[in-house]
């Protein structure tokens, strides 16, 4: 001990940098900041951002497809499972890159903090990855729960920023390469010193993270999970056991839904005929189990009766799978008012305009007097208060 009073001779892990308060790499000792560490969070990172890249892309082109896409109609809960894998593999990557962020912080306050343009690059391409990870994992979690609180339209904000994230990945992985191999060729802990903890520990802990991170949302799409999904209140709520996304107040649809003039309008190759709810009603009914899984995560299957598709798209001379319908709505406006329903989904025998959820007239919040409702398809696509369908030559 120094005498009282006496300077306290300098510690190395308390020596300011030239920086004054800002710390140096080297003075972050605990040996949790390793790379054998970084690495196998890393690893699960990237698997995570991976199948929340590839279901992403999947949802944008079925809801935006170019001319090449193909996209089965069976079986009718595929689309549902994508987009539980994207919604799932988003949230777990939450703590997973909390963690790693963590354990490699310390490099931020490298020094030099840039060595040659390639170092330089290469940190920003860092700063870049986690910037558009942070932005991904923040809006993706916001539209769960619906809220937008920026200007920008989420689908187009969230889909330009996958590319950015995934770009960066690969730079990332390509120019840490070497540190990777080092560090998953090599036992994550080694000899730890008596009373250290373990890196273990910390991966046990982060993974548990993730693991609790799906189950607070797995319950959306999984039957028999939404006791403990506390992140998905709305699975099974809702009149006719569905939820609700777009109400037909909040659609402006609650008078012309219900008007008895109520038409919907089929064009086709032969022309134009009009359908009264009664001229649907006395067409051969199908029924059938077919969810509506909302990008927002939920999915719920309902017991749907209605008319198939390509029975009245007979009506105005359409062979089955002669060209695109578009399918418009009463609602004027808002985001969703019509969608596209591409040729091979509308000759499907399962493709519906229904009438009936649980065996009762669609509650007018899930459509009435007519939605659509397609295996397969993405919950935005599923189009409630039917007006018109057109076969697009
Ligand atoms: N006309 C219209 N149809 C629509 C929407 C809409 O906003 N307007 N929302 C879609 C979305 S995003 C979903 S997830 C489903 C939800 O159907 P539900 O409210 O019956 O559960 O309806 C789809 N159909
Ligand atoms: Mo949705």
């Amino acid at each position: 001990m120094p005498p009282p009073g006496s300077p306290r001779p300098p510690s190395p892990r308390r020596t300011p940098g030239p920086l004054g308060l800002v710390p140096r790499e080297e003075q972050f000792t605990s040996r949790l900041h390793h790379e054998r560490l970084a690495a196998r969070l890393g690893l699960a990172l990237g698997i995570a951002f991976g199948l929340a890249f590839v279901t992403g892309l999947l949802s944008h082109y079925l809801q935006n497809p170019p001319g090449w896409f193909w996209w089965p109609t069976r079986p009718v809960q595929l689309y549902g499972i994508t987009q539980a894998v994207h919604i799932t593999s988003g949230v777990a990557s939450v703590p997973l890159l909390l963690a790693k962020l963590w354990t490699v912080y310390p490099r931020l306050f490298t020094r030099p903090p840039v060595r040659s343009v390639l170092h330089a690059v290469e940190r920003v391409s860092v700063l870049v990855l986690i910037a558009a990870a942070l932005f991904q994992l923040v809006t993706g979690v916001q539209n769960m729960v619906s809220w937008y609180p920026w200007g920008f339209s989420f689908p187009a904000a969230h889909f330009a920023m996958a590319w950015v994230a995934i770009g960066a990945l690969v730079v990332h992985v390509g120019v840490q390469l070497p540190a990777i191999r080092r560090g998953l060729g090599a036992d994550v802990d080694g000899t730890v010193p008596d009373g250290e903890p373990t890196r273990r520990g910390v991966l046990l802990a982060a993974l548990a993270g993730a693991g609790v991170a799906v189950l607070s949302v797995a319950g959306q799409s999984v039957p028999g999970l939404g006791r403990i999904s506390v992140l998905s209140p709305r699975s099974g709520d809702g009149p006719q056991g569905m939820p609700v996304t777009k109400s037909a107040q909040s659609a402006g649809v609650t008078e012309t839904a219900v008007d008895p003039a109520w038409r919907l309008t089929v064009t086709g190759p032969t022309g134009s005929t009009t359908l009264s709810l009664d001229d649907l009603r006395a067409m051969p009914q199908t029924t059938a189990n077919l969810p509506i899984a909302c990008v927002q995560g939920w999915r719920e299957t309902g017991t749907w009766t209605g008319v198939r598709v390509r029975d009245v798209l007979a009506l105005v001379g359409a062979e089955p799978g002669q060209g695109d319908v578009q399918v418009e709505s009463l609602q004027q406006g808002g985001a969703y008012p019509s969608s596209r329903l591409p040729a091979r989904h509308a000759a499907d025998d399962l493709t519906l305009l229904a009438l009936q959820l649980a065996g009762e007239d669609l509650h007018i919040d899930h459509g009435y007097p007519c939605r659509l409702v397609a295996p397969s398809r993405p919950g935005v696509t599923q189009t409630k208060w039917l007006t018109s369908l057109e076969v697009l030559a």
